[in-house]
């Protein structure tokens, strides 16, 4: 067990971030019911405004800074990023693993954040003045601050990682013309993260100051702006966004060319340019967040334009993905039904992102429900979905096992019930007023509320089926058969070495 949790070796660093991620997203989940409990009717259940604002910031950085991140990049980045290249392992094993110890501590100061005096009840994006000293006296803004601290240079180590392993490690003719799409994601990702990190720990390293030291970076009084902080948290926030997206827009490209029999993506250069594209206009687009702070109309026109230039290569993206599936007659695997579904629905995302970016439609839906919506939909049915038909996929590779492909295609059924019936009302509720953050709405907003709190208990019931199928699969030891190989995999384990193939022992265990 020792050995295992100070391992160098890419896949028990994989493993070890999945298991923290999947952890982390129950953890994320129970938040989030406790949210739609709150709201499912008009009026106080805690009785606690402070409290909900806790728990809403807790969720938001959980979800993606301790479940998305880590099981896409940590999980499916170290797991699959070197057997796709040919390499033994990643390029620093052993800074690896001290990226994935880096979160624990970073994950216990966020609970404790929330656990001692009143909490950080700012919101993910902690914007002064309603983090500074005065309305969030206490040590407890300053955890959440020491947390981002820790996850960021964790995440900043693994940049590192990945960025040297991709350039030097690749086996000798694999090209990066020719280099796998997944690869690509998580490079450009990579560069994503070490270009945007820093600018979010120095924000937050001013705003640490002037809580604690008496700077005023963002205090109007000593000379400071508070607009600062926004303009530095966006300049990370969004770059953000497309971390979470772009390895899964990875892992959908291979899935969708191997379900579909094919040995290339349709329009594998564009993918990569696309990727290369939606990096790039990432970092130009962050004040489509900040359009209410009084820009001036030229700013707002630039901001708008060059975020609808975005659609562009995420166009490319989602028409190639269609392309590689044309034509083709399917037996549709599970993991081709999260690809799909992920196509569909994080569209509808998109482009209610569009709608968003025009500014002076955004002054309207600024802080409403609408955005919220945007946001779930390329989230929890973009980046959740392609972390289930990843996880689907590669599951067998994982642990050598089988889930139980009827249980899972009910569990996709009830969970595709569930996010739209929670999340589609919200777009309703956002057009007519309803602002985000609050615990409480006027009853006029009752009905979509109550449909989208019975939606969140329907994904709940999903993701414990999930959950328990995870379960069965180990504790039937029911071993996988591998597609391409006419070798039942049981015979293909008896012919390895136990102790040269770790993930062996994921199944033991648990045991
Ligand atoms: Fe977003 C807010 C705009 C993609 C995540 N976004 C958020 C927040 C999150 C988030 C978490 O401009 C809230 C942050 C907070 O806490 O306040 N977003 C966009 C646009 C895109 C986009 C234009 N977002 C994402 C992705 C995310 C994500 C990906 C995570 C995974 N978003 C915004 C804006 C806000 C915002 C505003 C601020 C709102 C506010 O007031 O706070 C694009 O990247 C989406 C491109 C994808 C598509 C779909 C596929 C493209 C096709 C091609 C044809 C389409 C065309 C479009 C030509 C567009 C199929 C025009 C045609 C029409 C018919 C409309
Ligand atoms: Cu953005």
């Amino acid at each position: 067990m020792n050995k295992w949790l100070f391992s160098t070796n890419h896949k028990d660093i994989g493993t070890m971030y999945f298991i923290l991620g999947i952890w982390s997203g129950m953890v994320g989940m129970m938040l989030s019911m406790i949210i739609r409990i709150e709201l499912a009717r008009p009026g106080p259940l805690m009785g606690n405004d402070q409290i909900y604002n806790v728990i809403v910031t807790s969720h938001a950085f959980i979800m993606i800074f301790f479940m998305a991140m880590p099981i896409m990049i940590g999980g499916f980045g170290n797991w699959l990023l070197p057997l796709m290249i040919g390499a033994p392992d990643m390029a620093f094993p052993r800074m690896n693993n001290m990226s994935f110890w880096l979160l624990p501590p970073s994950l216990t100061l966020l609970l404790v954040s929330s656990m001692v005096e009143m909490g950080a009840g700012t919101g993910w994006t902690v914007y002064p003045p309603l983090s500074s000293n005065i309305a969030h006296s206490g040590p407890s803004v300053d955890l959440a601050i020491f947390s981002l601290h820790l996850a960021g240079i964790s995440s900043i180590l693994g940049a590192v990682n990945f960025i040297t392993t991709v350039i030097n490690m690749r086996s000798i003719g694999l090209n990066m013309d020719r280099t796998p799409l997944f690869v690509w994601s998580v490079l450009i990702t990579a560069i994503l993260l070490l270009l945007s990190l820093p600018v979010l720990a120095g924000a937050i390293t001013m705003l640490l100051t002037d809580r604690n030291i008496n700077t005023s970076f963002f205090d109007p009084s000593g000379g400071g702006d508070p607009i600062l902080y926004q303009h530095l948290f966006w300049f990370f926030g969004h770059p953000e966004v497309y971390i979470l997206i772009l390895p899964g827009f990875g892992l959908i490209s291979h899935i969708i060319t191997q379900e579909s029999g094919k040995n290339e993506s349709f329009g594998y250069i564009g993918m990569v340019y696309a990727m290369m594209s939606i990096g790039l206009l990432g970092f130009v687009v962050w004040a489509h967040h900040m359009f209410t702070v009084g820009m001036d109309v030229d700013t707002r026109a630039y901001f708008t334009s060059a975020t609808m230039i975005i659609a562009v290569p995420t166009g490319i993206k989602i028409f190639s993905w269609m392309a590689t599936m044309h034509g083709v007659s399917y037996k549709m695997s599970i993991s081709m039904m999260w690809s799909l579904g992920f196509v569909f629905l994080f569209t509808i995302g998109g482009l209610t992102g569009i709608v968003l970016s025009n500014s002076s439609i955004d002054v309207v839906l600024h802080d409403t429900y609408y955005v919220v919506a945007h946001f779930h939909y390329v989230l929890s049915m973009g980046v959740v979905f392609t972390i289930m038909a990843g996880f689907i996929q590669w599951y067998p590779l994982f642990s050598g096992l089988s889930m139980n492909p009827n249980w899972l295609k009910i569990q996709f059924s009830i969970m595709f019930i569930g996010v739209n019936l929670t999340f589609l009302p919200q777009h309703f509720l956002g057009l007519s007023g309803m602002p985000r953050r609050y615990s409480d709405y006027p009853d006029m907003y009752i009905s979509w509320n109550v449909v989208s709190s019975i939606g969140s208990l329907i994904s709940l019931i999903s993701i414990l089926m999930m959950l328990f199928i995870i379960w069965e699969s180990m504790l039937s030891k029911r071993m996988c058969i591998f597609k391409n190989n006419n070798q039942s995999s049981i015979e293909w384990l008896q012919k390895l070495p136990p102790e040269e193939h770790s993930y062996n022992e994921l199944p033991i265990m648990f045991s």
